[in-house]
């Protein structure tokens, strides 16, 4: 296991060689490869046609400048990004990232594990990812009003919505997603509301799709919990980031009766062990826009902050871990110092935020373990099913959208874990869900041709 089949690797080392410095990318095609070695042994017509190769190259990779001026008059100037990686279930889906780090690399491993994803969701969408170098910290409403217009001016030839729909990741919520579709409408001069996902229900959005990431999640947990006949309720869990994800996470924790001591931003993490106040976060993060350390400010007795550079929030012990920060933000020493604190289950929120040797930790260990193209599908299949309001434009009630969601999440978890089994891997969620999404793609390209 964790070992690239002999048969595959030349398909890696080509992977390697053809996208250079891009260590994410590889990271996540290792990742996929690693699975598949037991797919091609049962049945090896999949390494045919270049299959496996044309699944590791996007369809198209679209890189732009994006030039814009500040509240002092001065000109700015950022790279945009879009990664349309693969149509063949759909259009392309996928969010979009303002973050500094934001490179090619970065956003080519977002696509690809969005492809595997979307498939895994069960809805008609294909693979993409996008975004920018640009950094919203500290900008005011008009300058991310004018960085979005200007991404937007370049970005609208190439969607659609049945071509590609972007929605928010990090850096992106409701308040860009309006200012990018607003400009999307004057450009087009059209009211095409399923081009964008994430929309305010004023003007087409859906119910449910904020807090959909987080708790769908919450639900993959809660189903693998099941499988050894526990739950949420009276658990300590940990979470990590304070953005969309977590915030939704919490929520959904929260509400099954588990307990959420520790949460964190990138400038470090508080632990209360009266358990996180929710509305408190609400108000910090998306309404004053705060750091952490003014929550444990604010809330007083029994919350404490610790600085990024003294401590990390995996240091906190709990049952269940949730990171929902970003990639690679979960390390070996992470995840060992979990183990020997007691974890039972880890869901990932964000995207690959376990490192591979988290992720062998935890599998050795015997600990439930969520890779984040499943356990995470949530926010991309509520995404589909704003798409599908769009289409027949209609808006359905919180509760009516909620249901499909958890029952989207019931399906995707027992789909890893019934081909985890089938392949000779059970309990390996990894596996299962890198397969069982594998196998969806492979099986739409077959029928398409040579595409
Ligand atoms: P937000 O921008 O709402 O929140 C991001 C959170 O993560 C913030 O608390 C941020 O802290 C922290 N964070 C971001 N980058 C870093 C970093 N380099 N180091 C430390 N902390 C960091 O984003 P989301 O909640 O939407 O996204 C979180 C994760 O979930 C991402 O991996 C994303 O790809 C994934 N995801 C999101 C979905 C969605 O629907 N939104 C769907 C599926 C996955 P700070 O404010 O200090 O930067
Ligand atoms: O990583 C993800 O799945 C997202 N950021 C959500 C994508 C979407 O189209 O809703």
């Amino acid at each position: 296991m964790n070992q690239v089949d002999d048969k595959l690797l030349p398909i890696l080392d080509e992977v390697l060689r053809r996208n250079a410095g891009e260590a994410e990318f590889h990271q996540a095609v290792r990742e996929v490869l690693e699975s598949l070695g037991r797919v091609v042994a049962k049945h090896p017509h999949y390494l045919d046609h270049a299959l496996i190769e044309r699944i590791c190259e996007p369809e198209r990779q679209i890189i732009f400048r994006i030039p814009w001026v500040d509240d002092q008059g001065q000109v700015r100037m950022n790279r945009g990004f879009r990664v349309q990686f693969n149509s063949a279930l759909g259009p392309y889906k996928g969010g979009m990232r303002f973050h500094p780090s934001v490179n090619v690399g970065i956003i080519k491993f977002l696509g690809f594990e969005q492809t595997f994803k979307n498939a895994l969701s069960g809805m008609p969408i294909g693979g993409g990812k996008g975004g920018s170098d640009f950094d919203p910290k500290g900008r005011s409403d008009a300058e991310i009003m004018r960085f979005c217009q200007s991404f937007m001016t370049e970005m609208f030839r190439h969607l659609g919505e049945y071509t590609d729909v972007p929605a928010g990741d990090i850096g992106v919520g409701g308040r860009e997603i309006g200012f990018l579709f607003g400009q999307y409408k004057r450009l087009t001069n059209r009211y095409e509301a399923g081009v964008l996902t994430g929309k305010a229900l004023a003007y087409g959005g859906s119910r449910a799709r904020t807090e959909a990431t987080g708790y769908g999640n919450t639900y993959f947990v809660q189903s693998m919990l099941g499988t050894r006949g526990t739950d949420f309720d009276g658990k300590k869990v940990v979470v990590s980031g304070s953005g969309n994800v977590a915030i939704y996470t919490i929520e959904k924790v929260q509400s099954f009766g588990g307990k959420v001591i520790a949460c964190s931003d990138s400038s470090g993490y508080v632990v209360d062990e009266n358990g996180i106040d929710l509305a408190l976060l609400k108000e910090i993060k998306n309404v004053r826009r705060e750091r952490m350390s003014h929550y444990a400010k604010r809330r007083g007795d029994g919350a404490h902050f610790i600085a990024s550079d003294k401590g990390s929030v995996w240091d906190v012990p709990c049952d269940v871990a949730m990171p929902s920060a970003t990639q690679n933000e979960l390390s070996g020493k992470d995840a060992r110092k979990l183990i020997e604190n007691g974890v039972m289950a880890v869901g990932e929120g964000a995207n690959m935020p376990s490192t591979p040797e988290a992720v062998r930790a935890f599998q050795e260990a015997g600990v439930l373990f969520a890779p984040g193209k499943a356990a995470n599908a949530g926010g991309v299949a509520t995404s589909a099913l704003e798409m599908q309001q769009n289409a027949s434009r209609d808006s359905w009630t919180f509760a009516q959208t909620e249901a499909r969601l958890a029952a989207i999440m019931r399906d995707i978890h027992d789909t890893c874990h019934d081909t985890a089994e089938e392949y000779g891997a059970p309990g390996n969620y990894v596996l299962g869900a890198n397969i069982a999404g594998f196998v969806r793609v492979a099986e739409a390209m077959r029928m398409l041709g040579v595409i």
